[in-house]
């Protein structure tokens, strides 16, 4: 038996989202999706794709549906059971930007100027970004309290972003003086996808945002296309080496390693066991392709699949939008409550 991600106490419930802001690859794959299908079998989850979080940058209105979708589809090809977990759309869920406002009220601008992902995708021209950008993290923590989940499975570089949100948590309880009203959430990062890096830069994320797509593996790249990114993939002119301390100050070597690794269910040691010594283009880049392609082609192959049939995956995200309303709107009105607003009394 797989070992549990969390431990079974009090009353726990995970919420995450990824956004429809394009093709989703595999660091979204394993820092994510990967948890979310293990976890729907632990406990209450909410799995939303975030909209609202999407147009913080400019998308295009004729696909951001279809993107969407596209993204629930990746959550459904996944594993992830729309049964059992609540699946919805973030803009579907009007409470969300509802709370958003009263934590934009809650947070301080401090904070906010501390955040190193708005510093990232503003770039050189920050007086040209969307105010939404620049909040993006308080509609994140909006996006958890809202149902008071206990649980948030990410990837690293949403480290920052919830422990925001614990810090939200805490001034609201402290200032409106609710004792425990809102829970610190937990980050579960741990785990061997948390970090996915850029084949064409280990020290850069991989990322949707990547002007080349050679740096990613989309979760919709065929065979072919997967094998020729692995190939042309970044490596240095060293053979694998013996141990896992070999791998310090090798950020392509260490990457590649650890995406085979966190595929094959194995540690970092037992693959470089198996190819210490020989160069990255022997056998461990043709290995690593298969194995890509193994996990991935039957995803991509469902993905295709349900987007077929665009009506279905607008349904089932209708009704999960209608349980996850039923689970914000009291917590909700309590919060109106406690902020003093007429409509909460
Ligand atoms: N490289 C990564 N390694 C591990 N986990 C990752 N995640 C993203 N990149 C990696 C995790 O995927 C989830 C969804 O991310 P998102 O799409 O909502 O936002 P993001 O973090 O901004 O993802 P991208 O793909 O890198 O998009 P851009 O290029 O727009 O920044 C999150 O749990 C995230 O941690």
């Amino acid at each position: 038996m797989t070992e549990p991600l969390i431990a079974p106490v009090g009353t726990r419930r995970v919420f995450s989202g990824v956004q429809p802001s394009g093709a989703l690859h595999l660091g979204n794959y394993l820092g994510a999706l990967v948890k979310f299908v293990a976890l729907q079998h632990e406990m209450e989850c909410l799995y939303c794709v975030v909209d609202l979080h999407a147009i913080t940058a400019w998308q295009d209105p004729k696909t951001l549906a279809s993107q969407t979708r596209e993204i629930a589809a990746a959550y459904f090809a996944a594993g992830v059971d729309p049964a059992k977990a609540i699946v919805f759309a973030q803009s579907a869920v009007p409470e969300h930007a509802e709370l958003a406002w009263i934590f934009n009220c809650v947070a301080r601008l401090g904070w906010l100027d501390r955040m190193t992902q708005f510093k990232e995708k503003s770039g050189k021209h920050k007086e040209r970004a969307s105010v939404g950008l620049y909040t993006y993290p308080v509609l994140q923590a909006a996006d958890i309290l809202l149902y008071k989940a206990t649980h948030v499975p990410v990837g690293e570089d949403q480290k920052q972003h919830l422990e925001l949100t614990r810090d939200i948590a805490a001034k609201f309880n402290h200032d409106f003086d609710a004792p425990g009203f809102f829970p610190l959430t937990e980050a579960l990062i741990e785990g061997p996808g948390a970090r996915i890096m850029s084949l064409r830069d280990g020290t850069a994320k991989m990322s949707k945002s990547d002007p080349s797509d050679q740096s990613r593996i989309n979760l919709t790249d065929d065979a072919d296309t997967i094998a020729g990114k692995v190939k042309r993939a970044k490596t240095d002119p060293l053979p694998l080496p013996e141990t896992v301390e070999g791998l310090k100050d090798r950020p392509e070597a260490d990457n590649l390693v650890g995406v085979y690794a966190a595929l094959s269910g194995q540690t970092k040691a037992q693959v470089l066991a198996q190819y210490a010594g020989q160069g990255f283009g022997q056998s461990f880049k043709p290995a690593l392709a298969d194995i890509l392609v193994e996990r991935l082609s039957p995803v991509s192959a469902e993905m295709r699949r349900l987007m077929a049939d665009p009506a279905e995956i607008d349904r089932t995200l209708a009704a999960g939008a209608a349980r996850a309303r039923a689970l914000a709107a009291p917590i909700l009105a309590q919060t109106k409550r406690i902020v003093g607003f007429t409509a909460g009394q």
